[in-house]
């Protein structure tokens, strides 16, 4: 009897050796967001020295990807060539947009059918491995991952985060930093909110004095002690559209039109109606401007920055705003949206505009429209997101009282706004159906979802993330997860679970997070 007992113990030893240990007890790895399916195996595979990266020809620059990230915090060299034991293969996927993972005692496999879905396995593989594989420093860990067989698709092909950097402006790095952060969850969009009352944030050079003027401040003057100008020069723009597309993410600039204009107005005078410019705007209340309607300067002025923007964008949407005209007369708006709307489409971009866009029924066929109203729909926005519909075109989701990240996590929240609904939890954010929002828009018109941060009160990237994370990555799991039926407490407890294992991948990724007290975390 005791022999078997020790050969029992034995083999279990031998077991749970192979698997890969966290915080001290052998567990299951979680993935977030959750893959289509998934079947563990038996034993692991390990990371050595002598581990090679292996890829060819598109897939090469995936599995160079992966050796950068990897070789910090291993110290292994991980060169990359043709065959490794890990090996990137360009082939078939499950779903477009789709992978498959195997790992195995022998070696590690991702195949998809093009580069984005062996980056979106790739994501998976690093959540597979200890936490530390995430830092950048060397750090001693079993470089192991346990056999698994995963297959997994996006549910949705458009998903998004928005970053506000007209209210408060970011640099490059911190905007690469938001890009690393997003691509860690699949995200495959960033909309830049590029124009707003407080400042004009990227350079036209047919209009200098929209950043020599329109970028001159921010909300509440100069925080986040910026040195450099608070505006993107070109070359930076192209920096920052070359390295999300090194992430597979697809950049999409917002010039928010014909209200939200306060910048271009005190740089221009004759975009007035008066010929009088204001004088730049450091507040935070919003609906007072709006570009004169009626001006043939105004459209010349369209056809400049449009032109210009289109030009730098090799990405194939142009976001126009449309958002709180709440100074531009009806009749003036419906005017305008239809004139603005065609000078973008005529640049080959497809044109997204906020819901109220949806109000002018002369859109160019195929414009997106990005919901922004509540989960419960207010007045008139669901209409006028089913008009974008009828028009030929799809939808963005981004209900403000769940999928806001500047909203408050709770009353005690520091900074944050809490217009919409109130603060919002991490259960809040996680907790609502995308086709249940708006009545009568199927599954197929949604093309995506898409989580803004507004950054009237955040000015740093430390206080961007602390906003953003965790509750993006509620998004980023609706935005690629298969639908979660199980009852609400099921659906958190089973996400919950897999956010606290993200936990210790967020802090060796130098990420900071809240930690919400709805959310199960381990330490
Ligand atoms: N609504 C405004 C934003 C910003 C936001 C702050 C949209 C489309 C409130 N427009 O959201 O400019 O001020 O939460």
């Amino acid at each position: 009897m005791r022999r078997a007992a020790v050969v029992l113990l034995a083999l279990l030893g031998a077991l749970t050796a192979c698997a890969p240990v966290e915080n001290g007890t052998a567990m299951t790895t979680t993935v977030i967001p959750a893959p289509v399916s998934r079947a563990d195996g038996e034993g692991a595979f390990t990371l050595g020295h002598d581990t090679v990266i292996g890829g060819e020809g598109e897939a090469a620059a995936v599995a160079e990807y992966l050796a950068q990230s990897l070789r910090p915090a291993t110290g292994y060299q991980l060169p990359v060539g043709a065959l490794g034991q890990i090996q990137l293969v360009i082939g078939a996927s499950p779903a477009p947009g789709g992978y498959t993972l195997d790992v195995e005692p022998g070696g590690i496999r991702i195949e998809a059918d093009a580069p984005a879905g062996l980056f979106a396995g790739v994501q998976t593989l690093r959540q597979l491995l200890p936490p530390a594989a995430f830092g950048r420093e060397p750090a001693q860990a079993d470089w192991s991952v346990a056999s698994t067989s995963i297959e997994d698709y996006p549910r949705f092909e458009y998903r998004g985060a928005m970053l506000d950097v007209a209210r408060h402006f970011f640099a490059v790095a911190d905007v690469k930093k938001y890009i690393d952060d997003i691509a860690m969850l699949k995200l495959n969009h960033l909309h830049l909110h590029l124009t707003d009352d407080q400042g004009w944030r990227l350079q036209i050079l047919s209009r200098p004095a929209l950043t020599e003027i329109g970028a001159s401040t921010q909300v509440d003057g100069n925080g986040g002690g910026h040195t450099a100008p608070l505006y993107y020069t070109q070359d930076e723009y192209r920096e920052l559209v070359e390295y999300a597309a090194s992430r597979f993410i697809t950049i999409v600039p917002e010039i928010d039109l014909p209200g939200h204009t306060n910048a271009a107005l005190s740089a221009y005078p004759e975009l007035n109606c008066d010929g009088i410019a204001p004088q730049p705007y450091e507040g935070i209340e919003v609906g007072f401007s709006s570009l004169c309607i009626g001006k043939a300067e105004t459209y010349a002025f369209l056809e400049d920055v449009i032109g210009e923007v289109a030009a730098l964008t090799p990405g194939p949407f142009l976001h126009l705003g449309g958002d709180e005209s709440l100074a531009t007369s009806d009749e003036d708006f419906l005017t305008f949206i239809a004139r603005v709307t065609a000078i973008g489409a005529a640049t080959g971009k497809t044109i997204i505009g906020w819901h109220e866009m949806g109000r002018s029924a002369e859109l160019p066929a195929g414009t997106i429209g990005q919901y922004w109203s509540f989960v419960r729909p207010q007045s008139g926005a669901a209409e006028h997101t089913l008009s974008f519909v009828e028009q030929g075109g799809r939808v963005i989701l981004s209900p403000a009282d769940v999928a806001y990240l500047d909203m408050k996590y709770d009353p005690t929240t520091d900074q944050g706004l809490v217009w919409a609904n109130g603060p919002t939890s991490v259960t809040e954010s996680y907790l609502w159906e995308p086709t249940e929002v708006i009545p009568g828009l199927s599954e197929q018109q949604i093309l995506g979802i898409e989580a803004p941060i507004w950054t009237e009160t955040l000015r740093t990237i430390g206080e961007l993330e602390y906003f953003a994370f965790p509750r993006i990555v509620s998004i980023a799991e609706l935005a690629w997860s298969p639908q979660n039926s199980g009852t609400a407490g099921a659906r958190f407890d089973d996400f919950g679970d897999r956010l606290a294992g993200l936990q210790p991948r967020l802090e060796a990724a130098g990420i900071t997070y809240y930690k919400a007290p709805d959310v199960p975390w381990r330490d």
